[in-house]
């Protein structure tokens, strides 16, 4: 019997190489101004590029950092139009594989930024095997793409220039605004603290946190991490607080009970937009 060679066409698969460490459609500087007004509507039909979430990743290589952005939120639905609008095109730059999440405080007791924050972490661990997470203000909108939302070697602080503050720090170990920490960074330091009620102090408890653990903080220079915030009163239930200051000298002594390993909290609402995804939490907050 002849002996017929079949030949079988290899299935036509695409094989993913790592996304490069710079990404190649970064722009450097940005135009930023928020005179503008856009819907939601507006904002949705812009990011055609967005899944269920307001995730993204990239598609043609495999993006080095699974990242949550974690954004402490509740009634400022003009700035989350901003924010969306211009941060969702420069992450999709960035190649990173990211989800957006707005952890939205229910009820009108007093805010609890830090708080909120770790309900992100916890929220965001139970969808996706993240590895990095950046926590942003709503407010703060960068003004360089080069500034890349993702972790580092060491926790990172990303808003060292911020137009309020005339693109300057406004003290060395400032730490507020945007920063981002990897999963090990995060639990390194237990997370962060839930006890910062009202305004003030968490973000230098946090960078307490961090110096007690030895680490040290990253910063990109002070022209690639420019910011402009969003202008805006102070709000209600969100009153400085007098007593956080006090409790800054005790943040690594009570770092250990306080943080994501003491975190209470009940879901209220997960809805999924295409633009994010928007958690409601009852954080037990103080009326
Ligand atoms: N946030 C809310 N809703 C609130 C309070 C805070 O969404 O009611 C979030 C939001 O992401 C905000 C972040 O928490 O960006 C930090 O709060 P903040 O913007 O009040 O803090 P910041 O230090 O401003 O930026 C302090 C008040 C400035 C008053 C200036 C008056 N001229």
């Amino acid at each position: 019997a002849s002996q017929e060679k079949i030949e079988i066409p290899a299935p036509a698969k695409q094989i993913l190489e790592r996304c490069p460490d710079t990404p190649p459609d970064l722009v450097g500087p940005l135009y930023v101004e928020f005179t503008v007004e856009r819907t939601l509507d507006e904002v949705r039909k812009e990011m055609n590029f967005l899944k269920e979430g307001g995730r993204y990743k990239p598609p043609d290589c495999i993006a080095q950092q699974k990242v949550a952005l974690i954004i402490p939120f509740r009634n400022r639905y003009d700035h989350l139009r901003h924010w969306l609008y211009y941060l969702h095109p420069i992450l999709k730059r960035q190649q990173v594989d990211y989800t957006v999440y707005i952890i939205n405080q229910d009820g009108e007791g007093v805010f609890n930024r830090a708080k909120l924050m770790n309900v992100g972490y916890a929220e965001a661990m139970k969808q996706y095997d993240y590895d990095c997470f950046v926590f942003s203000d709503i407010d703060l909108i960068p003004l360089d793409d080069r500034n890349l939302y993702r972790c580092f070697e060491s926790p990172r602080h990303l808003a060292v220039a911020m137009d309020k503050f005339n693109f300057n720090m406004p003290y060395d170990t400032f730490f507020g605004g945007v920063s981002s920490l990897s999963r090990d960074q995060y639990l390194k330091i237990n997370g962060f603290p839930n006890t910062y009620w009202g305004w003030g102090g968490e973000d230098d408890d946090i960078h307490e946190r961090i110096k007690s653990r030895g680490m040290t903080i990253s910063r990109p220079d002070l022209a690639t991490g420019k910011y402009k915030m969003i202008r805006h009163q102070r709000d209600l239930h969100n009153e400085a607080n007098p007593n956080n200051p006090f409790k800054l000298r005790l943040a690594s002594l009570n770092m250990n009970a306080d943080g994501i390993n003491s975190l209470r909290y009940t879901v209220k609402a997960i809805v999924k937009d295409v633009l994010y995804t928007f958690i409601t939490v009852d954080i037990e907050a103080p009326q």
